[in-house]
């Protein structure tokens, strides 16, 4: 992923904090942005190529769900030895897909990439060994998530893999607030002021709504999925792998 402008979008007071977009000025910084807000973020893209070298089999589809800027795409891309796969990006940010489509241009490889701007609740997934939601399901309406989740089981062969990292909330108010403290630690440690984390925690509230593990885990197990195991937990992120 080349490297970004810094993130300086919530540096300055604002008078009034609008809901937070995945507009131009996001995508501009997005690398910086999502590096210094979520823990463990490079660990992740590495493990879902990891991952995508295991399990894409050949003559399948892999799907990355919410795909940005396309990090976890090209991780898979270059890791990906199956023959005759194609990887399929979804977003339905503008600004999002156009610079995907160039970082994806940018970088060569064997296995075909389609970048699609699309809601991803439109997504009709076929034939798929692998698919991914990295940070995507939050922004999903949550009545809408359960849908979601069985369209991604329904689109998946048996065998195939999902891989679904979140933020998530605790029920416990002690541990959550817990967590989100040392989160902010985390972010203050990458350089964020404390105005910049409460500006974008407000730009959020409507935009990103968190659910707890248990109910990942409960989903998934409504949709199909008969192996599920977090993989992942750092404050309050995680990632998951769920096979059909
Ligand atoms: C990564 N996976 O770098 N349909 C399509 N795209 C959506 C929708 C939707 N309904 N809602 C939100 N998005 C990436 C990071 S970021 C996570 C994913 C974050 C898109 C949105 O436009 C944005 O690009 C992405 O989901 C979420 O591995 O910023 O915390």
């Amino acid at each position: 992923m080349p490297r970004s402008n810094t993130d300086v979008i919530f540096s300055n007071k604002q008078s009034k904090i609008k809901d937070f977009a995945f507009d131009a000025q996001v995508a501009e910084v997005f690398p910086d942005m999502i590096s210094r807000s979520v823990p463990g973020y490079a660990t992740i893209i590495d493990t879902i190529g990891q991952l995508s070298q295991h399990y894409v089999s050949e003559g399948s589809n892999v799907y990355d769900l919410g795909c940005s800027l396309g990090a976890a795409t090209l991780a898979m891309r270059q890791a990906i030895t199956a023959k005759q796969c194609k990887i399929i990006g979804v977003d339905n940010s503008t600004a999002m897909v156009e610079r995907c489509q160039r970082h994806v241009n940018a970088f060569k490889g064997d296995t075909p990439v389609e970048i699609i701007e699309d809601n991803i609740l439109n997504v009709e997934m076929n034939n798929a060994s692998m698919a991914v939601l990295n940070f995507t399901l939050q922004f999903i309406e949550p009545d809408l998530r359960q849908t979601m989740i069985n369209n991604v089981a329904q689109g998946l062969n048996t065998g195939g893999i999902l891989v679904l990292s979140e933020k998530i909330s605790s029920t416990d108010d002690v541990c959550d607030d817990l967590l989100i403290d040392l989160h902010h630690n985390f972010k203050r440690a990458n350089g964020y002021s404390d105005l910049e984390i409460a500006q974008k925690r407000t730009a959020l509230e409507n935009v990103m709504r968190t659910d707890d593990l248990p109910t990942h885990i409960s989903r998934l197990e409504t949709a199909g999925f008969t192996h599920i195991s977090p993989w992942f937990q750092c404050f309050n992120f995680f990632s998951l792998v769920a096979i059909k």
